[in-house]
């Protein structure tokens, strides 16, 4: 494959966009507005979510976040995220990735590094084997962190009613889940923008936007043709 034609090929594929945090960081609330800003500069959007996304990855969903499921072992909970995110890539994430679309999606697999890694204190290097058994070489093209103290979003995340069986779990295990988020962060800068999600909700609405226009001048960027041909990419 001449360069052009892989230059080509990167910009044809969608971006991947991943929208991560503790509970009521404020994820959920920026999605919506975060695909219209897309969709208003002439982009296609799938906006999707983890556990969950397709038919089959949704009914593990319910079976990982029912409370009365309390006590599940932590590998059958590592494996039901994978096994959720196995449908998910296969049914809605890959396909609409190849199809050009950007694809914005609430959680992905630096949860399972936060929170069964550093939740339930499961060997990081058994999460790495499965995200390459499910994924191949596949990872976000960006990941908005939503950073906040524990506490906050606990509180905002139990203003809403009835916690599931995450949410249920004490400030000790979010605080690891943040710290784990926080140090995955830190060691892939390129990757992650950082967002104070404690700031008033259109502070953050702002930082997401900016986070936006960093990827989509680096993209264009990458398409530049440095073929040298002028062959256009
Ligand atoms: N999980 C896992 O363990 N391993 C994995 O690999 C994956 C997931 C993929 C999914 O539940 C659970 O699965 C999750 C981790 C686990 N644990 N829990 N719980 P979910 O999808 O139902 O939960 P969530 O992703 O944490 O959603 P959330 O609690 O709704 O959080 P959020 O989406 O970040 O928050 P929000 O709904 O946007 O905001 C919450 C409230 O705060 C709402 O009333 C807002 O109006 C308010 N809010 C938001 N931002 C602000 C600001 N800036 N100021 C004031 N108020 C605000």
């Amino acid at each position: 494959m001449s360069l052009s034609s892989a230059v080509k090929s990167k910009r044809e594929r969608g971006c991947f966009i991943t929208l991560e945090g503790i509970e009521g960081a404020g994820k959920s609330t920026h999605i919506a507005p975060l695909s219209t800003l897309l969709a208003s500069m002439g982009l296609r959007v799938v906006t999707t979510r983890e556990p969950g996304g397709s038919p089959i990855a949704e009914r593990i969903r319910a079976l990982l976040l029912d409370p009365g499921n309390t006590g599940m072992d932590e590998t059958a909970e590592l494996l039901l995220m994978f096994a959720a995110r196995a449908e998910h890539l296969s049914k809605t994430i890959r396909p609409a990735l190849e199809s050009g679309a950007w694809v914005l999606c609430d959680r992905f697999t630096d949860a399972t590094y936060a929170y069964q890694g550093g939740g339930r204190g499961l060997d990081p290097r058994r999460i790495a084997a499965l995200e390459t058994l499910v994924q191949g070489d596949l990872r976000p093209d960006l990941t908005l962190l939503f950073d906040l103290a524990p506490a906050l979003g606990l509180a905002r995340a139990r203003g809403r009613g009835a916690a599931d069986r995450f949410e249920s779990e004490t400030l000790h295990f979010f605080e690891a889940v943040r710290a784990v988020y926080l140090e995955r962060a830190r060691a892939s800068p390129e990757r992650y923008y950082l967002i104070d999600a404690a700031a008033p909700l259109s502070d953050v609405g702002e930082q997401v936007e900016q986070a936006l226009r960093a990827l989509i001048e680096t993209r264009r960027g990458e398409t530049v043709d440095v073929s040298g041909t002028g062959e256009e990419a």
